[in-house]
């Protein structure tokens, strides 16, 4: 494994030192240490990794310097464009460096929807013409090689990749034992459990990217209830409330997003179109745990934010914020009775259980059933 320390080191010996991204478990040591050693100045959190890439940009517009902007590979997709469209040696040429999480390696055990991504990750790095570098725990002479390729992000001025394995980085640096947390007073696990326990009869669901939906799926096996009324967004972070908004509009049962503070913000722009749907069987719910919790639990602004008030802007008609099972019980029948798009955003503690399970039918099942095929 490569020593985190000698890799922020190397960094740092090559003068990086604004970092922006969206977090990735491959990458939480990584994150642990920026959140210990950089400043709010020197490293931000983006709401997506196109945003992380313009932040990166602007920085650099204004400092001359390169930033470095990190992500799982399935964001690499959000970035595509500004890569391409403007910090591309054919356009603003750009020097930046992006630190990649290889989810879905070749030969790596992973979930189904990082197969395809993970395989398509060097070639499309590749057709983009980013210099890359493969990062993992056996990659030997790493200075030279990443002392080499942030040499030529800055030579050529152009961004340049490091693609990171599973297991790559020895986190000797940040306190890995964490204090003794109190037991979390009201977690996503349980306000999924209120939600599901009190939806209207034939009511399908859109659960968003990470835990949430391991989380709904383990409960419909506990619950001995089907799963055919579940769309999981496994991939595509940020899409749920739009994929809900599309079902919304040709199927007349009431169908409830279950989203995540970070997932909302990711592509809050479809808050906008779903407000202003006026469809009387449209129900967002937000979890807000102020975190990515799915992969580490780095910071959002989604406790600094009035999520409620976004949503009432946007059109929404009923718009409510809950901060206890007891409030979620009262206000779930006010949110299914209402008649026009509603939003709720439910105030819950991070945090999820080590032990839970993955859902054991492929993505293709659950969408077969979920359409009644
Ligand atoms: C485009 C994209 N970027 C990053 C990820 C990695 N990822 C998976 S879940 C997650 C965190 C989601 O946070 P939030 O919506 O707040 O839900 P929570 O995990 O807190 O329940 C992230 C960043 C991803 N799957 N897709």
């Amino acid at each position: 494994m490569i020593a985190l320390s000698q890799f922020c080191q190397l960094l740092k010996g090559n003068g990086i030192d604004f970092f922006a991204g969206v977090p990735d478990s491959l990458l939480s040591s990584f994150s642990q240490y920026l959140e210990k050693s950089a400043s709010k100045e020197q490293h931000v959190i983006t709401a997506n990794e196109g945003n992380a890439v313009a932040l990166a940009l602007g920085h650099h517009l204004a400092t001359a310097s390169t930033p470095l902007v990190y992500m799982q590979n399935s964001g690499l997709g959000n970035a595509y464009n500004p890569l391409v469209s403007l910090a591309d040696p054919e356009v603003y040429s750009i020097p930046m460096v992006l630190l990649i999480g290889w989810r879905g390696q070749p030969g790596v055990k992973d979930e189904p929807q990082h197969k395809k991504q993970g395989a398509i990750t060097l070639s499309t790095l590749e057709a983009m013409g980013i210099p890359y570098l493969q990062l993992n725990a056996n990659t030997e002479n790493i200075s030279d090689c990443i002392n080499e390729l942030i040499k030529k992000a800055k030579t050529d001025s152009r961004p340049v990749a490091i693609v990171v394995s599973k297991s790559t980085f020895l986190n000797d640096m940040v306190e890995t034992t964490s204090p003794p947390k109190k037991t979390p007073l009201f977690t996503r696990e349980k306000a999924i459990e209120l939600i599901v326990n009190s939806l209207p009869k034939n009511a399908k669901v859109v659960c968003t990217t990470g835990m949430a939906s391991r989380e709904l799926f383990e409960l419909r096996e506990q619950q001995s209830q089907p799963h055919n009324n579940d769309f999981l967004t496994v991939g595509g972070m940020g899409h749920a409330s739009q994929i809900a908004l599309g079902l919304a509009m040709y199927d007349s049962n009431d169908i409830v997003c279950i989203d995540g503070d970070g997932a909302a913000l990711m592509h809050m722009g479809s808050l906008a179109i779903n407000g202003h749907s006026q469809l009387s069987n449209f129900k967002h719910i937000v979890l807000n745990n102020g975190c990515h919790d799915s992969v580490g639990g780095q910071a959002t602004l989604s406790k600094k934010i009035e999520l409620t008030n976004v949503a009432k802007s946007c059109g929404y008609h009923f718009s409510v914020k809950v901060t206890s099972q007891t409030e979620l019980n009262n206000v779930l029948p006010n949110l299914f009775a209402s008649s026009l798009p509603a939003f709720l955003e439910v105030v819950i503690d991070r945090g999820h259980r080590r032990d839970l399970s993955r859902p054991t039918e492929t993505p293709l099942q659950c969408k077969l059933a979920f359409m009644g095929c």
